[in-house]
């Protein structure tokens, strides 16, 4: 019995790679064979992942899944949504249900250990925030000491209010909700004096309540939610991807490569931080299992970082958002990508 197991083993060695490598393919090889990357989506979040008037999922978040499908694909169509609750988001990604879960999802070290899943880049510094009642005349978080506060399950969002009022002796009446949608209706509906969540949403979220101007966001943020992409930790190459196609886009509005120039950046750069960028020296994309002109691909699909921050949280979108903290290092803000090299 042993002999003849060892026997088998000394065979799956000869013939090459162990028989479990060759049963699992990598995430990218399922991309590929499957012809289009699943995105773990929100449930409509403006400026970050909405679906337009034909359906189609537009966003800041959006725009990561759209990244990776021209990095694969040169197609950034190439990518289909899967629209996940704060709840059941997780769970969705470790069973391998989706690719990339791209959905306003906090980094902290909770999740990154222990739940098979990692962290890749941040693509937006959050904080969270509040909205309430103009009638309660708050200004402040302090000063909602027995107030019931409407929050989704399953987010940091929830464990903060707890950690805040533990820090201050407050005492809030937490009222969960597994749905985006619950949570909104349920403060709507005087369910709870406050509602809260990252500040990003807060803005759009008040916008879309039934007399807006019955509501005010306390000028206060309350924790750290760098936001950005998660994948499952079993595919070192597949973090690599998702990783530096974030890194990709900041990394070219630093160099002032832009989706209308990327061609001609291609062609006549002399910067050797363009030219390994854009895949003109060094195999870098082959590195990463795709072709060297991969950033190429993203930038002309979705624009650098920038580019994309403008599109989706810009003065002309329904949802304006401050640059802020999401500024570029070079600029005064946290924004801050590796080199290509
Ligand atoms: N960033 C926080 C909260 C993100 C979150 O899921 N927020 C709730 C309340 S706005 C939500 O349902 N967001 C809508 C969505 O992304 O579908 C986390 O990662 O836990």
């Amino acid at each position: 019995m042993l002999l003849s197991l060892l026997a088998g083993l000394t065979l799956a060695g000869v013939a090459g790679a162990p028989a479990f490598a060759q049963s699992t393919p990598s995430t990218l090889d399922k991309i590929k064979a499957r012809g289009h990357i699943i995105c773990g989506t929100s449930e409509g979040v403006p400026g970050f992942s909405l679906q337009d008037k034909s359906g189609v999922w537009q966003g800041f978040d959006t725009d990561v899944c759209r990244a990776l499908a021209a990095a694969i694909f040169n197609d950034p169509d190439k990518a289909s949504y899967l629209s996940l609750s704060s709840k059941n988001r997780l769970v969705a990604l470790q069973s391998g249900e989706i690719d990339v879960l791209a959905r306003t999802t906090t980094w902290s070290l909770g999740r990154d250990i222990g739940q098979g899943i990692s962290f890749t880049a941040v693509n937006y510094y959050d904080g969270q925030g509040f909205i309430v009642r103009k009638k309660l005349n708050v200004n402040s978080v302090k000063e909602l000491d027995g107030a019931s506060v409407c929050v989704a399950q399953g987010t940091t969002t929830e464990l903060n209010l707890a950690d805040y009022g533990r820090t201050n002796g407050i005492k809030f009446e937490t009222v969960a909700f597994a749905t985006l949608e619950d949570t909104v209706q349920a403060y709507e509906a005087g369910r709870c004096d406050a509602y809260t969540t990252d500040l990003s949403s807060l803005a759009g979220t008040r916008g879309k309540l039934k007399n807006p101007e019955e509501h005010i966001l306390l000028q206060q943020v309350i924790s750290k939610e760098p936001l950005g992409p998660w994948v499952r930790k079993n595919d070192p190459t597949w973090f690599d991807i998702v990783r530096w196609t974030v890194f990709a886009t900041i990394d070219a509005e630093e160099l002032g490569v832009t989706k209308a120039n990327v061609d001609e950046m291609a062609k006549t750069s002399q910067n050797p931080e363009v030219r390994r960028m854009l895949g003109v020296e060094g195999k870098f994309g082959e590195g990463l299992g795709l072709t060297n002109d991969w950033a190429v691909r993203i930038i002309k699909a979705v624009g650098n970082y920038g580019e994309s921050f403008e599109r989706h949280f810009g003065e002309k979108t329904n949802n304006p958002l401050p640059r802020g903290v999401n500024k570029l290092w070079t600029q005064g803000g946290l924004q801050y990508a590796p080199p290509i090299r």
